[in-house]
C-alpha cells in the first residue's frame, strides 16, 4: 500500500513524514533539499502476528508494510491556477492508494501564514482542478475522435463520454470523484484515470503547541458540502512532537508519551485510520518458516485472497483452511485447532474475515 504526503511548501510534510517513518533528523535535512521524493517503507504493527509468530517460532516475520511518500509540496504562488502541483508531486501520488494532505497549524518565525481552514480548501480545490482539467482534455479529445469513427468503438466512447460529463459536472461543483457512485464498467473506466480525487483522502492537521486541533477539524467539516461520502479522514497531530517520539528507543518512549498525555502516537493513528479509511482487512500465513500478514480489502473471496499470496494459489486453489488467529493461539497447534472444530474448510466463494489465519490447498 502506498500512501503519500501533499500539502503546501513549508506545512510540515517532511516533519510528518519523519513522524510517521521514524525517519531521522538528517534524512528530512535531505529532503529539505527539495529536489527529489522522498520515501520510506514502514512495517504495520501487528499483536497478532507477533504472538502467532512467538508460538510458532517462525524463522522469518514478515508484517504488512506501507511505503509513505514524501514529495514536493505545492507552490503558494500557484494556487489555484490547477498547475501548482508540480510534475514532481503528480507522478508521486499518481500510483498511491491514499492520500494524506498537511496541513500547516503552527506558527513560527518563518513568514509562512498559519490559515489552517483556508490551506484545507486550497489543497482541496487543487486536487479538484487537477482532476478537472484531466476530465475535459478527455472529454475534447473523445468528441473529436468519435466524429471520425462509427461502429463498437464509437458506442464504447460514447459510453467513457457519458462518465467524463458526470465527473465535469461533479467537479465543477467541488464535489470529489469518491462521492460517486459507479457500476463496474464505469469503474474500469475510471481506473487508468488515476484521478486524485478518487483516492481516499485523509487531513493531518499539523498544530503547534497550544491549537485546538479538534475546533480546527469542525470549522474545516463545516466549509464541506453535501455528500457525506466525500467527507475525508481528518486526524490532528503535532508534527514536532511526534517527530521527536518516532526517533525515541521504545523504552524512552513510552515515559515520554505518558508525559505528553499521548495514548497512541501518531504513527500508529494513522495506520489504524488508513486501514479504516480504506476498507483494509489482514489475514495470516503461519508456521515454522513464516510469519506473514497479507493486507486486504473487506469483502474478498477466499480465492481472491490467495491471489494475493501467489498468481498459482489463486489459479490451482482447491479449498482453503481458515482458523480465527485468536483460537489458533488458544488451541496452539493446527492439529488442536482441528479437533476443537476451530480449523474449517472453506471454497472460493468465502469471504475473508480480518485475523483468519490460512493454507490454501491447491494444484496447478
Ligand atoms: N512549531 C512547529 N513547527 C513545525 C511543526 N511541523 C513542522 N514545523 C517546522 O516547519 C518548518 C517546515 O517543516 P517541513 O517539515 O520541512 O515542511 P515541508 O512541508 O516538508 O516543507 P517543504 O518540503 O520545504 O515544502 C520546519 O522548520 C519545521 O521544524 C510543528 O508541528 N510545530
Ligand atoms: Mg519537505
Amino acid at each position: 500500500m502506498q500512501i503519500a504526503l501533499i500539502g503546501f511548501s513549508k506545512s510540515g510534510k517532511t516533519t510528518v513524514f519523519n513522524a510517521l517513518t521514524g525517519a531521522n533528523a538528517e534524512v528530512s535535512a535531505f529532503a529539505a533539499g527539495k529536489d527529489k521524493t522522498h520515501r520510506a517503507v514502514v512495517e504495520v504493527p501487528d499483536d497478532r502476528l507477533k504472538k502467532l509468530s512467538d508460538l510458532f517460532e517462525s524463522k522469518k516475520y514478515c508484517p504488512a508494510t506501507i511505503d509513505y511518500l514524501d514529495p514536493i509540496g505545492i507552490r503558494r504562488d500557484q494556487a489555484g491556477t490547477g498547475e501548482s502541483l508540480g510534475l514532481d508531486m503528480l507522478n508521486t501520488i499518481a500510483n498511491a492508494d491514499a492520500l494524506v494532505a498537511v496541513i500547516r497549524a503552527f506558527q513560527d518565525d518563518s513568514g509562512v501564514d498559519c490559515a489552517p481552514v483556508a490551506d484545507f480548501e486550497a489543497v482541496h480545490l487543487e486536487l479538484v482542478l487537477s482532476d478537472l482539467a484531466k476530465v475535459e482534455n478527455r472529454l475534447e479529445r473523445l468528441k473529436s475522435q468519435m466524429q471520425r469513427i462509427a461502429g463498437k468503438d464509437r458506442a464504447k466512447m460514447e459510453v467513457e463520454a457519458v462518465v467524463m460529463e458526470r465527473l465535469k459536472g461533479a467537479l465543477e461543483s467541488s464535489q470529489p470523484i469518491r462521492s460517486l457512485e459507479f457500476d463496474v464498467e464505469e469503474d474500469r473506466i475510471l481506473k487508468s484515470f488515476q484521478f486524485l480525487t478518487s483516492k481516499q483522502l485523509i487531513i493531518v492537521v499539523n498544530t503547534g503547541e497550544g491549537v485546538d486541533g479538534e475546533e480546527l477539524i469542525s470549522k474545516m467539516k463545516a466549509t464541506l458540502s453535501g455528500d457525506e461520502k466525500a467527507y475525508p479522514v481528518f486526524l490532528t497531530l503535532c508534527g514536532n512532537t511526534e517527530m521527536e517520539i518516532a526517533q525515541l528507543a521504545p523504552e524512552e518512549r513510552v515515559m515520554f508519551l505518558e508525559e505528553y498525555g499521548i495514548t497512541e502516537p501518531g504513527a500508529a493513528r494513522m495506520i489504524r485510520l488508513s486501514y479504516a479509511a480504506l476498507g483494509l482487512i489482514s489475514f495470516f500465513t503461519i508456521g515454522p518458516q513464516e510469519a506473514h500478514a497479507w493486507t486486504i480489502r473487506k469483502g474478498i473471496s477466499a480465492v481472491e485472497a490467495a491471489g494475493t499470496i501467489h498468481s498459482d494459489l489463486q489459479r490451482g486453489f482447491i479449498r482453503a483452511q481458515i482458523t480465527p488467529w485468536d483460537l489458533l493461539l488458544k488451541d496452539k497447534t493446527f492439529a488442536e485447532a482441528k479437533k476443537q472444530a476451530h480449523l474449517r474448510v472453506e471454497g472460493k466463494e468465502y469471504v475473508m474475515t480480518d485475523g483468519d489465519v490460512v493454507e490454501v490447498m491447491f494444484s496447478v
